[in-house]
């Protein structure tokens, strides 16, 4: 009840609530400006989603936002591997107001956020938090522009399907995240990198022949059929990275590492592979360090660093 009547309160009183759903965050992302409501233009906008409930082995991608924030400053405006500079416009707006150990009222904290960014012109790039919050910015998606929605396809890289049905009782968890996301309908999605499964989840995705997979190994044997594969995407993208993607020797501060996985040269070309779509958001998550100069955040801070680079 009381929540029915929060939201038509948010409802009735938007912009005024709009306010309340940033929580204060010292440190912008680097290169990145103030958001000034009164006065901006088309572009990125960065937000971060210090939330981690689902989290079943390593905690802490609470402090991801920070983290990767911080790890940002690690690198330079000019990128000498694109021969490009960071140009592009974004905002750093702080961090969405989460619940702790409430992911429903999370995420649709999440979805309103996303929403008012959308409304701004406002293409979001999310530092999280567990993979479960990438549901609420694809949902806000999909409700946004139903069309452009059934025409996406999700890049989803990640050492793990994400896509069991429920995981220890949770529909909503860091596991089952890929799943929900299916739910929606998108045109297609990939996943890149995979290299741990439930034999159920390996089940799911064979019998759907809108999900592709590469594993990590089939990667390492043969790149080519990825990349080709990247290449012919022609309609909107959104890109969803699980730093676990990468071996746990260069991001080994994450909810659940998995060796094997793709060096951060591999995630590079990647990327540069899917710069130039018509990418509609993008998120990195997981990353549980709350170090200083710890290498998962850098690896993480250099994917929203590359791609912000390669944008005109
Ligand atoms: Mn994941």
């Amino acid at each position: 009840m009381n929540n029915d009547i929060n939201i038509i309160i948010k409802k009735i009183f938007k912009w005024y609530f709009i306010m309340f759903f940033y929580a204060d965050n010292m440190m912008k992302f680097a290169f990145s400006e103030e958001f000034n409501d009164e006065e901006y233009e088309k572009g990125y906008s960065i937000m971060g989603v210090g939330f981690d409930s689902t989290t079943s082995y390593k905690s802490g991608a609470r402090y991801g936002p920070k983290s990767v924030r911080e790890a940002s400053y690690n690198f330079e405006q000019y990128n000498l591997r694109f021969d490009t500079s960071v140009t592009t416009v974004s905002y750093d707006i702080g961090d969405v107001q989460v619940i702790p150990g409430n992911y429903p009222e999370t995420g649709n904290m999440i979805y309103d956020t996303v929403n008012e960014l959308l409304d701004k012109n406002l293409t979001p790039i999310t530092i999280g938090g567990e993979h479960t919050v990438t549901y609420g910015i694809l949902k806000s998606l999909h409700d946004y522009d139903p069309e452009a929605f059934s025409n996406m396809v999700v890049v989803h890289l990640d050492a793990h399907f994400d896509m069991r049905d429920e995981y220890l009782g949770e529909k909503y968890s860091h596991a089952s995240v890929l799943r929900r996301v299916h739910e929606l309908n998108p045109k297609e999605i990939i996943q890149i990198g995979i290299r741990s499964a439930e034999y159920e989840e390996y089940e799911y995705v064979k019998a759907h022949d809108n999900i592709t997979y590469f594993s990590s190994h089939q990667l390492r044997q043969d790149p080519k059929g990825l990349f080709d594969k990247l290449k012919a995407i022609n309609s909107p993208v959104y890109i969803t990275v699980d730093i676990d993607v990468l071996d746990p020797a260069y991001a080994p501060s994450v909810g659940t590492p998995a060796p094997c996985g793709l060096t951060p040269m591999m995630l590079e070309d990647i990327i540069y592979a899917l710069s130039n779509k018509d990418v509609r958001g993008l998120d990195v998550v997981e990353v549980a360090s709350n170090e200083i100069g710890d290498v998962t955040s850098v690896n993480a801070a250099k994917v929203i660093y590359d791609f912000l680079s390669l944008q005109k």
